[in-house]
């Protein structure tokens, strides 16, 4: 199962014909440098190219009138005039002998790419086109846009595969008006969007693209929009909104497909987004998604004016999409002020409608009521703000690193009486433990001596451990009889010399874990049904769920509004994964816990079991090979005492882990 690229050079062949400063910046080139860093970086050879078709008729009228279409249809045999005085009647789009012909090209590969992914082809790809699509409405081109490449692929995919539930990620910097049009009565499609709006004064400037846009009748909730009231957003600004507003509602949605607006006009160094999150934050909102619709998900290219940033960005999608190690994002900080109230904002205003929402707070009445006269004062302060602090298109940013993937996607270390999963290069031979680290070892299970087996064990974990620190091995899944005791020897004997920093996620009651909490070469997350009120300190963070890990919906609600957002912050080299006997976990839950943890150190996880659970081995490995997740189907509403509880958790952390703020 691969990763689709859809391309045709034919894109390319249109521009602007005449002198319009607003449409200068959309020019072939943009796809021409795209595609060749995909060549360049050698990823295009590794996806599953398709080729393009127009779109039809029929397919286009899917979202668009008859009396639209037939006015394009016509611009391929206009003269130079007739087509300026065309373009006229819309808004910051221009037209051109050959756009028609491109704009089919452009839809048709967005469903060229649907029916790939929906037919089991491929597992995910991505669309680069040109035009855009997601300004264009019903009767009308827009913002560069003819045909709206997203919303028709979404009724297309209804219609010919019986898709039930479609989720459209719109990440471009501007608001995807057309999409939010065609779906906002539709409760089949949530649409979800980012945009620069600085309260009304950005282009579209409509009133509808705030966050109190929530959709309309039966489609109530399925429309969110997330106002960007300031530039200069940054990576933390855009995973703060992922983990607090549309991955809750995303993961309680259920899609059966996801759609990206991909446009990378949201990344540093664009003209018209000023936005100063890095090219390697898209590898990082792909592999969010990634776990959701079982992976099926087909990205389309919307904007992205600055080339440079631009092609970084599509190679940092396209190599997430074909499933290598996320880069690590360093040095994250919380959400800057106008970000939380802009997430504050659009949490309050669908609390109503998500049940993982609920327990979002107001934001304060101040807000809302003196927005515009703030909005004027807000202006000022920008102005007056340092220049050289703002991005501006000369800004220069570091090249992504580059993500080696290591020869050994996963490995294990069992019992001699388990088999190996496929998939997965078993680890039997090891060098002998060096002697100050064996008497550790007894001291730790308090023993005089320690069986042989259990050094053999051991000594293979610590090579496990060198190799994944070496980047010779991506992760590991390693059985035990005690995992408990495994634990403490992990995170106190065998990486403390070779990892700064552990992400330890223990899943399930464990009466042990006191020790591992101050220096902050450990920071521990448990997830369990008990209590520890009197244990909290900054780095061993106990989250307790009334019904423990059995209850997904808590489960879910805790991994993405407190685990991923302080695994962001605290940036581990290494995630040690333990799973307790007994935790209760449901295996679709655990695998998508697995997924979504793999973006933090490079991938390096390592997955501790008790022996005795080997029931869950295959799903474990399944998910250490990157394979995506089973969705979390049926979710039912979690207690509000949990709700509540993680509520008041985040609060009180909020002081040390800046990235768990909601409220401003
Ligand atoms: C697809 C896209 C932007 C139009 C900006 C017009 N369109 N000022 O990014
Ligand atoms: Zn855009």
């Amino acid at each position: 199962m691969g990763t689709a690229l859809l391309y045709d050079e034919e894109m390319t062949k249109y521009k602007l014909l005449w002198v319009d400063p607003a449409c200068k910046i959309e020019v072939p080139e943009r796809l021409i440098v795209s595609y060749e860093a995909l060549v360049r970086s050698g990823l295009s050879d590794r996806c599953i190219s398709i080729p393009a078709r127009e779109a039809s008729d029929s397919e286009i009228l899917l979202v668009h009138s008859e009396l639209y279409l037939e006015a394009v249809k016509k611009t391929p045999y206009m003269t130079l005039e007739d087509l300026k005085e065309f373009t006229l009647q819309f808004g910051d789009v221009y037209f051109h002998p050959n756009i028609y012909h491109c704009a089919k090209l452009a839809s048709g590969s967005a469903l060229q790419l649907v029916d790939s992914v929906m037919t089991g082809k491929v597992r995910n790809g991505i669309a680069l086109v040109r035009p855009p699509g997601h300004h264009s409405m019903h009767g009308a081109a827009n913002g560069f846009c003819v045909f709206n490449n997203v919303a028709i692929a979404a009724r297309y995919a209804k219609q010919k595969y019986g898709v039930k539930r479609v989720l459209i990620v719109d990440w471009d910097i501007h608001h995807g008006q057309g999409v939010q049009y065609c779906f906002e009565d539709d409760p089949s499609v949530l649409y979800f969007s980012w945009h620069r709006y600085e309260h009304q004064n950005f282009w579209p400037n409509l009133r509808e693209s705030d966050y109190d846009s929530v959709g309309k009748e039966s489609g109530a909730g399925f429309n969110i929009n997330v106002p960007w009231n300031n530039v200069g957003m940054e990576n933390s600004d855009y995973l703060s909104v992922f983990c607090h507003v549309l991955l809750p509602v995303a993961y309680e949605f259920c899609p059966d497909l996801v759609l990206v607006c991909a446009g990378f006009d949201s990344a540093i160094g664009d003209p018209e987004g000023e936005m100063c999150a890095t090219p390697d934050i898209f590898a990082h909102l792909t592999h969010l998604l990634m776990n959701l619709a079982g992976g099926k998900l087909c990205a389309v290219l919307e904007g992205g004016y600055n080339l440079t940033s631009l092609a970084q960005s599509v190679c940092q999608t396209v190599q997430t999409l074909l499933g290598d190690p996320l880069p690590q994002l360093a040095n994250l900080r919380g959400p800057c002020k106008s970000a939380v109230e802009s997430l504050q904002c659009a949490r309050s205003a669908h609390r109503r409608y998500w049940s993982f929402l609920k327990h979002a707070a107001d934001p304060p009445m101040t807000d809302i009521s003196t927005k515009h006269i703030k909005s004027a004062m807000e202006e000022e302060e920008k102005t007056e703000m340092a220049e050289e602090e703002r991005c501006t298109e000369g800004k220069v940013w570091p090249e992504p690193p580059e993500r080696l993937c290591p020869p050994v996607c996963s490995a294990s270390v069992l019992p001699d009486d388990v088999a190996c999963p496929d998939g997965l290069k078993r680890l039997s031979s090891s060098k002998d433990l060096e002697p100050l680290l064996v008497s550790k070892l007894k001291n730790r299970f308090r023993t005089a001596a320690v069986d042989g087996d259990r050094v053999t064990t051991f000594s293979r974990l610590y090579t496990l451990i060198e190799k994944l620190v070496a980047n010779e091995i991506r992760n590991g899944l390693v059985l035990v009889p005690d995992v408990a005791a495994a634990m403490m020897c992990v995170v106190q004997d065998l990486t403390s010399d070779l990892v700064k920093r552990v992400l330890v996620v223990c899943v399930g009651k464990e009466k042990e874990l006191d020790y591992v909490t101050t220096d902050g070469k450990v920071l521990v997350v448990q997830i369990s049904s008990e209590d520890r009120e009197e244990q909290r300190s900054k780095y061993y963070i106990p989250v307790c769920l009334k019904k423990g890990c059995s209850d997904t919906s808590g489960f879910i609600q805790a991994v993405l509004g407190l685990l991923l957002p302080l695994g962001y912050e605290y940036n581990p080299d290494l995630v040690l994964l333990v799973r307790m006997p007994g935790s209760g976990v449901v295996d679709s839950m655990w695998q998508q816990l697995i997924g979504l943890l793999q973006g933090f150190a490079k991938g390096h996880t390592l997955v501790l079991m008790q022996v005795n659970e080997k029931a869950c081995m295959g799903s474990t490995a399944s998910a250490l090979l990157g394979h995506p997740a089973p969705p979390l189907q049926d979710l039912q509403t979690p207690f509000p005492e949990d709700g509540d509880a993680l509520e008041r958790l985040r609060e009180r952390l909020q002081a040390d882990w800046k990235t768990l703020q909601t409220t401003s």
